[in-house]
């Protein structure tokens, strides 16, 4: 008999079919009728495998008595509410590692496009106006300037050896000092102070909800840049985008936002901000591997086992 497991909205197309054909598997987002559906499976689901947003709370948790593991498709697992898990004995796990070259890459491409506005440079060669109008106007060089990491995990580093090939300068603030060659600053805003690039990298909890506020963005200043590859919940999106609007901010890249898919328009008129929908992690390879891993992390579980990549 192969372990039951729900699927909570439908996924990487590779990872769903390895779901289906290891596990008996229920997808809930495609049931006509979301309570029944949960009634019908609560006696015999011991497993639910996560992919993006879609929160799995306490009330989810409840209506699956027999669960004993979310193994969930990304780094990033504010979907899930944490303690709810923890206080039901429920494991979470999610897929660090292998994805943090992909979502570095990611970053550094949002720093070079951002300060050098490369695509608004292609929009405006596809418009017609170079013929016209002359050269692009200057932009301003990445290298020399200093890169501030809010949150220096395995991404930061990876984004750090990046920046560093590049000619900048590094510098972070985590909540404590890590043995690396970077300076530390105390606070996000002293960092802020610091840097022409803030770079936002911090997981999104209840800490550091909207941690990104128009103190930090006065700290940064008229010639600071801020890139968030993070969560769009860390950042006060109205804010960020009034700062940008009035130009209190030089720019901003973004992979990420506050209620995805949805960015408010006002952002698309900007021609100081880059953005992304985030493809942090979208590759082929990276998304394989991410999957793969959420898959192991159940099967070991199943099989008697500790799992790979556990949260909670
Ligand atoms: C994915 C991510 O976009 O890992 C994360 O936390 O944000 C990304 O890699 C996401 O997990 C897709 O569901």
């Amino acid at each position: 008999m192969k372990p039951e497991i729900i699927i909570t909205a439908r996924g990487h197309a590779g990872t769903m079919a390895a779901l289906q054909s290891e596990f008996t598997a229920h997808l809930l987002s495609e049931a006509p009728e979301r309570n029944a559906f949960l009634r019908q499976h609560a006696a015999t689901v011991h497993g639910l495998a996560t992919f993006g947003p879609m929160p799995v709370d306490g009330k989810l948790m409840d209506a699956l008595p027999k669960l004993e593991i979310i193994s969930n498709f990304g780094v990033g697992v504010d979907a899930i509410n944490l303690d709810d898990a923890k206080k039901r004995g429920v494991i979470v796990t999610n897929t660090p590692d292998v994805l943090n070259e992909a979502v570095a890459d990611t970053a550094i491409a949002l720093v070079l496009s951002t300060v050098r506005k490369f695509p608004q440079s292609e929009v405006y060669l596809r418009a017609g106006h170079w013929a016209t109008r002359g050269p692009y106007p200057l932009t301003i060089d990445a290298g020399g300037k200093t890169l501030g990491i809010l949150g220096l995990g395995r991404i930061g580093e990876a984004i750090a050896k990046r920046a560093l090939a590049c000619g900048m300068r590094i510098r972070y603030h985590n909540r404590s000092r890590k043995d690396v060659p970077y300076p530390y600053d105390p606070d996000p805003v002293t960092l802020a102070k610091n840097s022409d690039v803030l770079m936002v990298v911090t997981p999104a909890t209840a800490e550091t909800n909207r941690i990104i506020n128009a103190r930090i963005l006065d700290a940064l200043g008229p010639e600071g840049y801020l890139v968030n590859i993070a969560r769009g919940s860390v950042v006060d999106e109205p804010v960020l985008l009034r700062y940008l609007q009035e130009k209190k901010i030089a720019g901003a890249g973004l992979d990420v936002f506050a209620d995805e898919p949805r960015v408010p328009p006002e952002f698309f008129t900007l021609d100081n901000a880059v953005l992304f929908p985030h493809v942090g992690s979208a590759t082929v390879e990276t998304r394989k591997a991410m999957g793969d891993l959420q898959v192991e992390n159940l099967r070991l579980h199943f099989a008697g086992q500790p799992v790979k990549t556990r949260v909670v």
